[in-house]
């Protein structure tokens, strides 16, 4: 079975887990978002392919769920006695050897695509990790700084303002130039399915999506598309998935989320038991919905909803 998998970070990789544990035999290919990419001290940092690459290879620091276990930050240390920063921005020691190497590839002239690829050679992740694009893609956030408007970078947004202020619009910078990456259009259409992990449907997921030519050839592919919901009782399980979900005109909620999508593109839904009200309310959106545990609380509750998701996209195939 060949699964095609829109991942962000941490909702991404946690899901992907399960999902390998489910069905060790299948051929996953994560198209991964790089919208969250983000250049610092020249190099180029990519968080979300870093969280499914350490993730599924072993390296994640497990608590954190971002950044590499048994890590040490004297490098950043050193930077902050020069002043350099961005201080709120964690790069452990074992993390910037790897957006060395990845930078000194691009510099050397590979496309982000074949530095993950040779990323990915040491970790092994046991599925086919391909960004989004090989082109430069940054959301920038537009926020209400005390009257005045300002455009920031999703990260510095999102960690060292740690969603506090509203944001006004998200946007996927680049996208509309950006084409899809070698072999992502091929992995759509080869898909028997096409999963939806819970991540964050506005930077992760709805970051790939602004690709041009991704949401069509999911839309085209004649697979069944199901998604998992990130949002358990009306908040996201983890971070500050509403504050952009609000920016884009979408309630914090497992049926709006649904919605946000539509029908065009997700055949099938889950949401979590706790939400087993909203089911007739996206079955009315013509998406066959239905209520399971969406809580990743260790793998063998991740497996479990992976399966979920397998067996709601037979039922609608
Ligand atoms: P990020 O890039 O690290 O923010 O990760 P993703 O975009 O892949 O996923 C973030 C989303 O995962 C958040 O909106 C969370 O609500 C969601 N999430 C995290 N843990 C769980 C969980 O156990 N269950 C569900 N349903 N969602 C989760
Ligand atoms: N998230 C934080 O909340 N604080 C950090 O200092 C931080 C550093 C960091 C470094 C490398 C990396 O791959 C990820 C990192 N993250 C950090 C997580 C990440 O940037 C974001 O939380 C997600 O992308 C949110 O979507
Ligand atoms: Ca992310």
């Amino acid at each position: 079975m060949r699964i095609v998998v829109l991942a962000g970070g941490i909702g991404g990789a946690r899901f992907l887990r399960g999902l390998k544990r489910a069905v060790p035999e299948a051929d996953v290919t994560v198209i991964g978002n790089t919208g969250d990419d983000i250049h610092l001290f020249g190099l180029k940092v990519c968080p979300d392919l870093d969280t499914v690459m350490y993730t599924l290879g072993g390296g994640i620091n497990e608590e954190q769920g971002w950044g590499r276990a048994d890590e040490t930050f004297r490098l950043k240390e050193e930077l902050a006695a020069y002043g350099v920063g961005p201080e709120w921005f964690g790069l452990g020691d074992r993390d910037f050897a790897t957006h060395i190497v990845r930078t000194q590839m691009i510099g050397a002239g590979f496309p982000l695509s074949a530095v993950t690829e040779a990323l990915c050679d040491r970790w092994k992740p046991g599925v086919r990790l391909i960004p989004m694009t090989d082109d430069r893609v940054e959301t920038h956030v537009a926020v209400d700084l005390g009257g005045e408007r300002r455009a920031v970078h999703f990260q510095e947004y999102w960690v060292r303002l740690r969603a506090s202020v509203p944001a006004e619009a998200v946007v996927p910078v680049g996208a509309e130039q950006a084409k899809p990456a070698p072999g992502v259009l091929e992995a759509v259409a080869a898909a028997d399915v096409i999963l939806f992990p819970p991540s964050n449907p506005v930077v992760s997921v709805g970051a790939i999506l602004a690709v041009p030519g991704i949401r069509e050839a999911i839309a085209d592919a004649g697979v069944p598309v199901v998604g998992l919901s990130p949002i358990v009782g009306d908040a996201p399980v983890r971070g500050m998935a509403d504050k952009v979900l609000a920016a884009v005109g979408v309630e914090s909620s497992a049926a709006a989320v649904a919605e946000h999508y539509g029908s065009g593109l997700l055949d099938g839904w889950l949401v979590d038991t706790v939400d087993a009200a909203a089911v007739e309310r996206v079955e009315a959106a013509g998406i066959r919905c239905r209520a399971v545990p969406l809580l990743m609380t260790g793998l063998d509750a991740t497996t479990a909803m992976a399966r979920e998701a397998l067996a709601l996209a037979e039922e609608v195939r």
